[in-house]
């Protein structure tokens, strides 16, 4: 059997930079990855229009001075194939293809009481033991494929944009139907409208979107941002979503200001653009009254995009704004003034089957050449739920996590001791810029192989009061704002059988502040052994 001192599951931007900083440390390390190429989530959503809603300045990493000065991004927002590029580059430029096996699944990590070495076990029949093993497995990495009655028998294309193909996907002339209408629909919509003959998109929630206002990087801005980089990331650290410092924040309260002064910050923050729309007051997290102001706000805006006034009521989201991740488009609501787009709500007419030639709802079939399922993923536990990961006990993590996953600081599970997870559930993950809070945790990572080693210890594992305190802790955060009062993939909703759990933990600086306290005391709340 091959052995490594450390296995990294994923070769996203979290393993290639656990790579980086375990040969750093003289371990030897090999990655798995499914993929032929480093990427991630980057290597798998190539759908048309597939961009990072995260300024591109922010959204890569800052391990290292010179890399950060001398990538240069094209775009205010970079689309997939520009990130996907910078993703090789890194993989190039510190030589990490060297420990990444390509094609490789892994199966199952199974950890050994005796002689305290996990054994990862591929698809393709590797078999390779470890000290350590590190989950980069990433929050949006597994497709939610909806079980719809007849889904087999659709005779066209059928693409799903988690899974999009390598090869240029032409939709010239072609019927297609759009199944979701989440940020990967709103991204792409836009332009399969323009190659398709007709669009007919399958909404069962309308979502709210501000417009990305992407554009050209000017030097000058680039020059100035890298004039003074350390400075931006470190300002950045201070923000609760771990990005967004160059751009205006008011914590002030929106009810506490008159309609007007309301109005015009409402307009700048969307002249402005993307996700920090949700930074136009300090409590439209937090009160229900404030937040209904910013959906009436985004409302506006759509009927006057929509020209049709019915086709912009269906187009209009009444739940709560934020409590789904924002969307950031170009030129989504506006597509639906096109005469080859038609937006069929499933809600007044449900899908019933999907049949060899479309989709049959409960009134009229629609038929397709090729159907697009945009349905987002199985996120923050899809990926680890998949692989067959057994700990003390030969106790799985599945079952561990049957009632919704536990973990102390999103990073580690009592049972599973030195399995290490990058932005795992109970972790700001999603809920913040992903790079920098994947650096944060490579780094903690990394740091606490290092001081069991210079220790002499062997493992490192969660107490369980500590777990325990940590996951009421993650509930008790998310319950203080209007998160839980939607159905989102940040509660599991959107797959069906999945317990419901808040998964993500907001507030960045707060969560670093105690990583750091953690280490300071000792690796409080770890058990060293
Ligand atoms: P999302 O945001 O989860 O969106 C998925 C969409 O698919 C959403 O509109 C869903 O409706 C819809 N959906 C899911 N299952 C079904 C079925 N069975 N029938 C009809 N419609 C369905 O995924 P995305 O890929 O767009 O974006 C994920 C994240 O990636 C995003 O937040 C950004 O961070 C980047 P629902 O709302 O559940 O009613």
């Amino acid at each position: 059997m091959e052995r490594r001192d450390a296995i990294v599951i994923g070769a996203g931007f979290a393993g290639m930079y656990m790579l980086h900083r375990l040969r750093q440390l003289g371990l030897s390390t090999i990655v798995f990855e499914a993929g032929t190429d480093v990427g991630g989530t980057w290597y798998w959503n190539r759908y048309p229009g597939a961009r990072c809603d995260v300024e591109s300045l922010e959204y890569s990493y800052q391990f290292d001075e010179a890399l950060q000065q001398e990538w240069e991004w094209s775009e205010r927002y970079s689309s997939q194939p520009e990130i996907l590029d910078y993703a090789r580059h890194v993989a190039d430029r510190f030589a990490l293809r060297d420990d990444i096996a390509f094609s490789t699944r892994v199966q199952s990590s199974v950890y050994s009481q005796e002689t305290g070495f996990w054994t990862v076990t591929t698809e393709e029949g590797r078999c390779c033991e470890a000290r350590f093993v590190i989950a980069a497995t990433g929050c949006l990495s597994v497709p939610n494929e909806p079980r719809l009655p007849g889904k087999e028998s659709f005779a066209g294309e059928v693409y799903h944009t988690g899974r999009w193909p390598h090869e240029a996907v032409d939709f010239t002339g072609k019927r297609v139907g759009v199944i979701g209408t989440g940020s990967s629909a709103i991204q792409s919509i836009p332009l399969i409208a323009e190659q398709a003959s007709q669009l007919t998109v399958f909404q069962r929630t309308p979502n709210y979107s501000v417009p990305a206002q992407n554009a050209p990087l000017s030097p000058e801005l680039v020059q100035r941002i890298k004039a003074r980089y350390e400075d931006l990331r470190e300002r950045n650290k201070l923000q609760v979503i771990g990005f967004g410092a160059r751009h205006p924040r008011n914590d002030g309260f929106a009810m506490e200001m008159t309609e007007e002064e309301r109005e015009a910050q409402f307009e700048r923050h969307w002249e402005q653009g993307g996700l920090l729309f949700g930074a136009a007051f300090g409590d439209l997290f937090l009160d229900q009254e404030a937040n209904s102001l910013a959906a009436e706000f985004v409302r506006k805006k759509i009927r006057s995009k929509v020209n049709d006034p019915e086709l912009a009521e269906k187009l209009s989201p009444d739940s709560t704004i934020f409590c789904k991740r924002l969307c950031a488009d170009s030129g989504y609501f506006e597509t639906y003034n096109r005469d080859n787009v038609t937006l069929v709500d499933i809600n007044e007419t449900p899908v019933e089957s999907i049949t060899e030639s479309g989709v049959r709802t409960s009134v009229a079939e629609h038929k397709f050449d090729c159907l697009v399922y945009a349905t987002g993923f199985d996120a923050m536990t899809g990926a680890l739920s998949r692989i067959d990961i057994r700990g003390r006990e030969g106790r799985t993590l599945k079952d561990k996590w049957l009632e919704g996953p536990k973990t102390y600081l999103g990073l580690e599970t009592v049972g599973f001791p030195n399995f290490f997870m990058v932005t795992g559930p109970g972790s700001p993950s999603v809920l913040t810029n992903m790079l920098p809070s994947i650096e944060q945790h490579v780094e903690f990572i990394a740091d606490a192989i290092a001081y069991l080693r210079e220790h002499d210890l062997r493992e490192i594992e969660p107490e369980q009061s500590a777990e325990d305190a940590w996951v009421e802790h993650v509930n008790e955060v998310a319950q203080g704002t209007l998160y839980p009062t939607c159905n989102s993939w940040y509660l599991g909703a959107n797959i069906p059988g999945k317990p419901r759990v808040f998964l993500p933990l907001l507030g960045f600086p707060d969560y670093v502040a105690k990583c750091q306290e953690v280490v300071a005391r000792g690796y409080e709340g770890f058990r060293l052994s």
